[in-house]
C-alpha cells in the first residue's frame, strides 16, 4: 500500500518510523509519503492561510497550494492508472471505525490531507475528497495526530503486519464486542488471582468465559455497541457525502 501525507508539519509526523508501522515500511509493506504543503506555497512567505470569508476567528488553508499539491501526488501515481483515495481528516467528519478502516486496507493507494486552523477551503474538499473522516467528538489542532492514528489502524490489517492474524480478528470491534481482561504468570500478585477458569484447562469453558466477560464490560461501558446504532462510518465502501 501506498500512503501520501500533505501537512504543514511533516515532523509531526515521524512516529511512523517507529514500532510496527516502522517495521511494516522496512518490510516494504506500506511505502509512506511526507509533503510539506508549503513547498506547493507561491508566495515568498511561503503562505498557507487566509482570512475567512464572512468573518468569525482563525484563519482558513488557501485553496491554491492544496490544490497544487494534490493535483501533483495525484499525478505521480496516475503512470500506473492508479488514482488514490483521498482522505481529510476533520470534527465535522464522519467517525473513524475499525469496519471504515478495513475498507482502507483493501485500498492499494491513500493520501491523508491534514488541516490546521479552521480547516481547509471547502472547494478544495468538494472537489477531491473522498472521505472526511473524525476521530471522535472533541477537537484537535490538526489532522496529523489523527492522521497517525488512521494510518497505525489500518497498517495492522495489512497482510503479514501482525504475525498472529487471530489477534487482529479478536480485537475489540472486530466482532462487536469489547475484549475481555487478559492475565500471564504469576497466578496471584499482591493478592490477586487469575479467574480459575482461565486455568483449568478447559477451552470450552474459557470461550463462554471470555464471551459471558465480553458482553458484561459491552454492555457497561458502550450500550451503544450492542443496541446496534453504530453510525455511518462503520461503511467501509462509505464515501463522503456531497
Ligand atoms: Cl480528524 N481532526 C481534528 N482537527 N480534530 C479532530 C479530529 C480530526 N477528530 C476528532 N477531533
Amino acid at each position: 500500500m501506498r500512503v501520501d501525507i500533505i501537512t504543514i508539519f511533516p515532523d509531526y509526523l515521524s512516529p511512523l518510523e517507529l514500532s510496527l508501522v516502522g517495521r511494516a515500511r522496512d518490510r516494504g509493506i506500506i511505502d509512506v509519503h511526507l509533503h510539506d504543503l508549503r513547498q506547493w506555497a507561491s508566495d515568498v512567505h511561503r503562505t498557507v492561510d487566509d482570512a475567512p470569508y464572512g468573518g468569525g476567528p482563525g484563519m482558513v488553508m488557501r485553496p491554491e497550494p492544496w490544490w497544487a499539491a494534490l493535483t501533483e501526488v495525484s499525478e505521480s501515481g496516475a503512470a500506473d492508472g492508479r488514482r488514490p483515495r483521498i482522505i481529510v481528516p476533520t470534527p465535522v467528519g464522519r467517525p473513524f471505525t475499525q469496519g471504515y478502516a478495513g475498507g482502507l486496507a483493501a485500498e492499494p493507494w491513500l493520501v491523508f490531507c491534514c488541516g490546521r486552523y479552521e480547516g481547509i477551503d471547502a472547494r478544495v474538499i468538494e472537489a477531491w475528497a473522498d472521505d472526511e473522516i473524525s476521530l471522535g467528538d472533541y477537537v484537535l489542532a490538526g489532522g496529523e495526530v489523527a492522521t497517525l492514528v488512521m494510518v497505525e489502524a489500518v497498517t495492522r490489517l495489512l497482510p503479514g503486519v501482525v504475525g498472529n492474524a487471530e489477534s487482529v480478528a479478536d480485537d475489540s470491534f472486530a466482532n462487536g464486542l469489547l475484549e475481555p481482561p487478559v492475565y500471564t504468570r504469576p497466578p496471584v500478585w499482591h493478592d490477586r488471582e487469575v479467574p480459575a477458569v482461565l486455568r483449568s484447562g478447559d477451552h470450552g469453558a474459557i470461550i463462554r468465559w471470555r464471551r459471558e466477560v465480553a458482553l458484561r464490560r459491552t454492555a457497561q461501558r458502550r450500550p451503544d455497541l450492542l443496541a446496534g446504532t453504530d453510525p455511518a462510518g462503520t461503511d467501509p465502501a462509505g464515501r463522503v457525502a456531497q
